[in-house]
C-alpha cells in the first residue's frame, strides 16, 4: 500500500502581472529551537528543496511563479515571517512578492491596520493594507555599491552599469544603443541580460561581500505619461519579472538619490516590461543610501490544495525529476 498524498494549501495572487504563491499551509515541521526567516531559508534549502519545486515548477507552477512561505516570527513586533524562491533557487527579498503576501494576509483577515511588520531573510519590511489593491511597502535599506562599472559582454562589446543593493543584487544598466526595452523584443532582451549576468560572473564583478549579481536590470523611456522610466528585469535563472521588480526598482531609487535625480519627497513610478506601474518614495538612512518606499498593487487569484501524490514521478516538480 503506497502512502497517502501529502496537502499544500496555498493561495495565488499577481502584482503588476507577476505571480506569488503563497504557502499558508503543510510545511515541514521545523524542531529547532529559533526559527528566523534565514533559518527557515537554510533548513528548506538543505532539507526540504522539494517543497520549492514542487510548489513553482511544473506540472503546478510555472518558470516564472515566485512562492513564499509563511512561518512564525522571531520577532514579538511582528505579524509574520517569510521565505522567497523562484525555479531555480532562494530569493533574499521580494518586494512584488511582499505585496502578494499582503493581499494574501489580507484576505485571510490577518492583516492589521496601519503598519504590518513582516520579517524576511534581509531584515524587516513594514506593509500597509491594501486600498483598493493597492499595497505600500517600507523595503530594507537600499544602496549603490558601484557606479558605471564596465564589463566586456561577448557580443555586445562593453557595457556600463551600476551594481546597487536592494534587497538583492542588480546590475542596472542604461538601454541606449542597446535593445529597446520593449516587449516585442522580449527574446533579445533576455538574451542580452544573460549574457551580462555571464559576463559579470566570468569577471568576478559581485556586490559587496562577493554578493552574486543574479539580477540583471535595463532602463528605457516609459511607453506614456504614467511612468518616469520602463524597465526589464531578469531575474535568477532565465525568466523575466513580469512587475517592475521591487526590490529592483529600490536599487534603482538608490542609484537615482546617489547621482542627486531624486530626493525624498518626491515620486518615481517605474513602470515594468507590461506597463504596470509601481509610485516610489525614498528617505535618506544615516548610514547613508536609502529607505525605498514602494506601492504596487495585487490581486489574489486562486485558493488551492497541492496534492503531492507519492506515485506521481513529478511530483517535485518537472526540473527536480530531471
Ligand atoms: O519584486 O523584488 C521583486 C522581485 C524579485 C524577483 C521577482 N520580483
Amino acid at each position: 500500500m503506497s502512502e497517502s498524498p501529502q496537502t499544500i494549501r496555498v493561495i495565488d495572487s499577481h502584482t503588476a502581472g507577476e505571480s506569488t504563491r503563497v504557502v499558508v499551509d503543510g510545511l515541514p515541521e521545523f524542531t529547532g529551537m529559533l526559527a528566523t526567516a534565514i533559518e527557515w531559508r537554510d533548513f528548506l534549502q538543505s532539507k526540504h528543496d522539494w517543497l520549492r519545486t514542487a510548489v513553482v515548477s511544473e506540472p503546478r507552477g510555472h518558470e516564472a511563479m515566485v512562492g513564499a512561505v509563511l512561518v512564525e516570527p522571531t520577532q514579538p513586533d511582528c505579524l509574520a515571517g517569510v521565505v522567497f524562491f523562484n525555479n531555480v533557487g532562494y530569493l533574499h527579498g521580494c518586494l512584488h512578492g511582499t505585496i502578494g503576501v499582503a493581499v494574501t494576509l489580507a484576505h485571510l483577515g490577518r492583516l492589521s491596520e496601519g503598519d504590518n511588520k513582516i520579517e524576511t531573510p534581509t531584515g524587516i519590511v513594514t506593509v500597509r493594507p491594501p486600498v483598493e489593491g493597492w499595497v505600500t511597502v517600507q523595503n530594507v535599506r537600499s544602496f549603490r555599491y558601484a557606479a558605471a562599472v564596465p564589463v566586456e559582454v561577448e557580443g555586445w562589446g562593453t557595457v556600463h552599469g551600476d551594481v546597487a543593493w536592494g534587497g538583492n543584487w542588480f546590475f542596472l544598466i542604461d538601454a541606449g544603443g542597446t535593445v529597446a526595452v520593449d516587449f516585442a523584443n522580449l527574446d533579445q532582451l533576455t538574451d542580452f541580460t544573460c549574457a551580462v549576468r555571464e559576463a559579470l560572473e566570468a569577471n568576478g564583478i559581485t556586490g559587496e561581500d562577493d554578493g552574486e549579481i543574479d539580477h540583471i536590470e535595463i532602463f528605457g523611456p516609459p511607453a506614456n505619461d504614467d511612468a518616469d522610466s520602463k524597465n526589464f528585469v531578469l531575474c535568477p535563472g532565465r525568466e523575466y519579472d513580469r512587475s517592475p521588480c521591487g526590490t529592483g526598482t529600490s536599487a534603482k531609487l538608490a542609484c537615482l538619490h546617489a547621482d542627486g535625480k531624486l530626493q525624498p519627497g518626491q515620486t518615481w513610478r517605474q513602470a515594468g516590461i507590461l506597463d504596470t506601474v509601481f509610485e516610489c518614495t525614498l528617505e535618506k538612512t544615516p548610514e547613508g543610501g536609502i529607505l525605498p518606499t514602494i506601492k504596487g498593487r495585487a490581486f489574489v487569484t486562486g485558493i488551492s490544495e497541492l496534492i503531492v501524490h507519492p506515485d506521481d514521478p513529478f511530483r517535485h516538480g518537472i526540473h527536480h525529476a530531471r
